[in-house]
């Protein structure tokens, strides 16, 4: 966790190079340990290579030939620096532990002409050519001559930084040249990796969920938290920073272990807030400024749902830390101005009731969780129906919260619309069989069997157990429809049948080929909304079902398929209407891992965090007869050993805590730094 490690063995050499990030400087180290397998001495050479990036993203993409004349990059005193000509922006640095013999620093005369990485001229011809690089394409490449005896090792040490000052290189750099200090920078980087997955530890009848929860998932929720949506493999950082709607679900997961940077990630997404409660749609973590994209409508410059989520987010932190002291904390909002963080909340419901549609639901501006479902035209009349259902939800929890911050009649109020829009979406967004998704500008229903195309949503199907709008009956009703038309041996579809054509009203979800994206592919952070709502029925064998479906260990049984790294979740997996059915997309930095944290702890263990403290109450396969959970919770680790006897799904009939029988399912909050033993049989 943390650092990738290659290993090579080619003609009895044997080479192993990590890579990692040390916890403490702005830099990256390779170690580099050859071995010689064989019995004579050897002679070898060892090259480096890098390529520097030219500082500007944007001017790289836009102006290239540019930076390309401002480029400056040189070798002194064995250390090669990169920067620009006016020395702006700092330096980047390479080094190696090793007595550099020959360097290059242009790219052109490491490779040579005609040639690429594959052949650099440089390695055919034993050495590199000294070159620097004023202006031009800016590399690091070094060579080092090495001998070794038979079965001798060597450890190179390669660090690559980036520093303000030069004199501040040579000092770290120092440091990283030698194996102790690495070796303790690594022991540290592991450590607090193991520290972090130290707080949550399970042992159930599945493998699979065990091997998930115990390592990968939180793994991959922190590192989807600390890099949002910016720069990755799939994102160039430029347009995309931190999602509002991306950064505030991401935070639901973690929230549990890392209390103090969710809550400054949710006092700086509400910094991004407006005056009447409108938020940007990004913000870029290193200048904290925010913007919306530029898909966004300029008449219309917001999405129904992202300040929303601002309010689901806190009120999921105040549950999971019991720390409401969050709400007393003054932030800015963009025009300048300040006010508490509750009265935020306060100003996120405010926009969207003032921004209700002809038909009563939340006008869509740019688009709604679903980024391309942007229903144009001429009145911006565009309506979400799952957005009001989100609505209904932050209502509902805002409401709660204000009756522990002792805002009892805005806590009524809150109450009463809450209320209001559920009747309203039972009356105008039921479509016989199951949930409408939106309303077109012009006011045709999205999501409805009498549609050509695009028949029935998930998403207005989940939700609408999710956020207790759906009567029991219509719960079950629309829930079976979900299994019936969107189900698949890959996961849930988000839509059928897909869009096969460009429907001008419906705007980039039929820009997208059926089967990909949100056209009707396996949208994998929508999966554990179903998860959540079969729970909520009860019905544990169908959420275990459609939990095992998606999950990274059950893909890796058929990875030449799935094709992405079946460790971790993808953001999609194409749909049954694709010729690549069930291949994945867009890995890693994805809200599917919060949510099936969520799904898979709260819901499927059913150990849920209240305001007050856990509740305990699994919705598991009638097949598992045990299974534990050791977890934190707030200053206490709670230790459950829940039992089965009688195969239930769902339903507790006694709790013991510390060996006293309580009444209930709840569990108090402790915060005593001890450990609490809960024994609790279903039944
Ligand atoms: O909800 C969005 C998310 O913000 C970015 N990725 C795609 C999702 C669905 O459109």
């Amino acid at each position: 966790l943390g650092y990738t490690r290659i290993k090579s063995s080619y003609q009895e050499v044997e080479t192993e190079v990590t890579y990692f990030v040390p916890m403490e400087d702005d830099l990256e180290i390779w170690r580099l340990e050859i071995h010689n397998k064989s019995s004579a001495k050897m002679n070898l050479k060892v090259f480096s290579y890098i390529e520097f990036c030219l500082w500007q993203a944007l001017g790289d993409q836009n102006d290239l030939q540019y930076i390309q004349n401002i480029a400056v990059t040189k070798m002194q005193n064995n250390i090669i620096y990169y920067s620009t000509f006016d020395r702006k922006p700092g330096f980047a640095y390479f080094s190696s532990s090793q007595n550099i013999t020959s360097f290059d620093c242009d790219r052109e005369d490491f490779i040579g002409s005609y040639r690429s990485e594959a052949n650099p001229l440089a390695v055919e011809n034993g050495k590199c050519f000294n070159s620097i690089a004023l202006g031009g394409n800016p590399i690091a490449s070094t060579c080092s001559s090495i001998n070794l005896e038979p079965d001798e090792k060597e450890i190179i040490f390669f660090v690559l930084g980036v520093t303000d000052k030069i004199e501040r290189a040579k000092e770290v750099i120092k440091n990283y040249h030698n194996k102790a200090y690495v070796d303790n920078q690594f022991e540290k980087l592991k450590q607090s990796w193991e520290s972090y997955l130290g707080n949550l530890l399970v042992d159930t009848p599945s493998d699979k969920m065990n091997l998930m929860l115990n390592v990968w998932n939180p793994y991959q929720c922190k590192v989807t938290f600390d890099w949002s949506r910016y720069v990755s493999f799939y994102e160039t950082g430029i347009g995309r920073g931190i999602g509002f709607r991306d950064s505030s679900q991401d935070s639901m997961a973690i929230s549990y272990v890392l209390p103090l940077q969710v809550r400054q990630r949710l006092l700086d997404l509400a910094r991004n807030q407006f005056e009447n409660g409108n938020v940007y749609h990004v913000y870029f973590p290193i200048t904290k400024e925010g913007g919306f994209p530029d898909y966004s409508k300029p008449e219309m410059p917001f999405f129904s749902d992202d300040h929303l989520w601002l309010i689901l987010a806190t009120c999921d932190y105040v549950k999971q830390t019991g720390d409401i002291t969050i709400l007393d904390e003054e932030v800015e909002y963009v025009e300048g101005s300040k006010s508490n963080l509750y009265n935020h909340l306060e100003q996120a419901i405010y926009f969207t009731r003032e921004n209700l549609g002809p038909n009563g639901f939340p006008i869509q501006g740019t688009a709604d969780w679903n980024d391309t479902l942007n229903l144009p035209g001429p009145n911006n009349a565009g309506e979400s129906v799952w957005t009001a259902m989100q609505y209904h939800l932050a209502l509902k929890e805002l409401s709660e919260l204000s009756d522990r911050y002792k805002q009892h009649q805005n806590a009524q109020k809150l109450f009463q619309l809450a209320k209001r829009m559920k009747d309203h979406i039972n009356k105008f967004a039921w479509d016989g069989n199951w949930y409408l998704r939106a309303f077109t500008d012009s006011g045709v229903p999205v999501g409805s069997s009498k549609c050509e195309e695009g028949q029935i949503f998930l998403n207005s199907q989940t939700w609408a157990v999710i956020s207790d709008i759906a009567p029991f009956d219509r719960a079950i009703e629309s829930m079976e429809n979900v299994r019936l038309h969107l189900d698949t041996k890959h996961g849930l579809m988000l839509l059928t049948p897909p869009y096969t054509r460009f429907y001008p009203e419906l705007g980039g979800i039929s820009t997208l080929h059926p089967g990909l994206k949100e056209n009707g592919s396996i949208f994998c952070h929508t999966n554990p909304w179903a998860i959540i709502a079969e729970c909520k029925l009860g019905r544990g064998n169908l959420a275990f079902k459609y939990y095992l479906q998606i999950a990274p260990p059950t893909r890796n049984e058929i990875a030449d398929v799935h094709r992405a790294e079946p460790y971790i979740y993808s953001q999609m997996i194409a749909g049954r209407d694709h010729p690549k059915f069930g291949m994945a997309k867009n890995s890693w930095l994805t809200g599917t891992a919060a949510w099936n944290l969520k799904a898979t702890m709260e819901y499927i263990l059913g150990v849920r965090p209240t305001y007050e403290g856990l509740v305990i109450d699994p919705c598991i396969p009638s097949s598992w007869s045990h299974f534990t959970i050791i977890r934190r919770f707030r200053n206490a680790i709670y230790d459950f050993d829940i039992k089965n006897p009688d195969n239930v799904s769902k339903g507790v009939i006694s709790i013991m805590i510390d060996g006293e029988k309580v009444e209930g399912n709840k569990i108090p909050d402790f915060r005593d730094e001890k450990k609490h033993k809960i024994i609790a049989t279903m039944g």
